[in-house]
């Protein structure tokens, strides 16, 4: 009625967009399993309520071990069920349709962390985002995205699913990586190995670095045919003139191995677990970043 209108401009006014959230919102909740119908009512006062938190999780140079990167996660630190991690509430966002809303709020708390955190060092390190299908989409990201980051002077990239199709005839998401390309984002291919993409498509992307799949990086060491693959992955991926990250490094040996096939940059347990911006503080403690690698390929 006239009561609510009235009551939603206001609304909006303090936090623009949570009209629209709720509108979906109530659209959307009753198809939802009632035990996640809970997580879903919480959600859209996550946003409001500043709940959905960045954590950081470093990258390193896979030779020198220096941090070169920093990959940026979500969490939502829940008032009842404390810190949740995405696989718990992204797909509930994801049908309620507010999963761009959730890489929106992420970023942008991010860039107010890590702006004033690095504002008096010399070298900045590169900042990786997970982004959804809804982001990419979105005709407005870039212009956001290069507004949010116009002061960082560092690669950002964003992380897509090998899945992101590019070959079902729609352009809207070739166009969309086109845009980010030439506003100067690097694109990686997430959990690169654990779908069944071709490598075509993911070429398509013309991504900057592949990220292989922790599930591959994991038996490396206890089982000899993983090395094979590994050796493999990071030679196909090189010799396309990419970046090749390895994620779920998590042990000495993993570390060791793949410095020893060379692969550019890892990320890990081994280093450093996914943490909140007070930790990532005393993680860095003054140590120098090594902004930016460089692959065989391009030097
Ligand atoms: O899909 P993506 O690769 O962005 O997922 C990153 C997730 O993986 C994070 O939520 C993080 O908690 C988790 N992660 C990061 N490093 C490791 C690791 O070394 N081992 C395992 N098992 N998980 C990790
Ligand atoms: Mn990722």
């Amino acid at each position: 009625g006239v009561g609510d209108v009235g009551h939603g401009k206001l609304v909006e006014a303090q936090h623009p967009g949570l009209v629209d959230q709720l509108a979906r919102h109530r659209r959307h909740r009753r198809h939802l399993a009632p035990r996640d119908r809970r997580l879903a009512d919480d959600l859209v006062e996550a946003f409001a309520g500043r709940e959905l938190v960045p954590f950081y999780q470093t990258q390193h140079d896979a030779r020198t071990h220096a941090v070169t990167g920093i990959e940026v996660l979500a969490r939502w630190q829940h008032p009842e069920f404390g810190l949740l991690p995405p696989a718990l509430f992204f797909p509930i966002a994801h049908q309620l349709g507010l999963d761009g809303d959730l890489d929106l709020a992420i970023m942008t708390r991010a860039a107010e962390d890590l702006g004033p955190l690095f504002a008096k060092t010399g070298a900045l390190p590169r900042l990786a985002f997970n982004v959804t299908s809804s982001t990419l989409i979105d005709p407005d990201f870039p212009e956001f995205a290069q507004h949010l980051f116009k002061r960082w002077q560092a690669p950002v990239a964003f992380e897509i699913l090998e899945s992101v199709s590019l070959e079902d005839g729609d352009d809207t998401i070739p166009f969309a990586l086109d845009t980010l390309r030439e506003l100067g984002f690097e694109l990686d291919i997430d959990d690169f190995g654990s779908g069944h993409a071709s490598i075509k498509s993911v070429m398509q992307v013309r991504p900057h670095a592949l990220k292989i799949d922790r599930s591959i990086i994991l038996p490396l060491g206890e089982d000899p045919a993983a090395e094979g693959l590994v050796a493999a992955t990071i030679t196909m991926g090189q010799s396309l003139g990419l970046q090749v990250i390895a994620e779920g490094v998590e042990t000495a040996q993993h570390a060791h191995r793949l410095a020893a096939l060379g692969c550019d940059t890892v990320q890990g347990y081994h280093f450093s677990k996914p943490m909140p911006l007070k930790d990532l503080k005393t993680y860095l403690n003054g140590d120098a970043i090594t902004p930016g690698t460089r692959s065989a390929a391009a030097s």
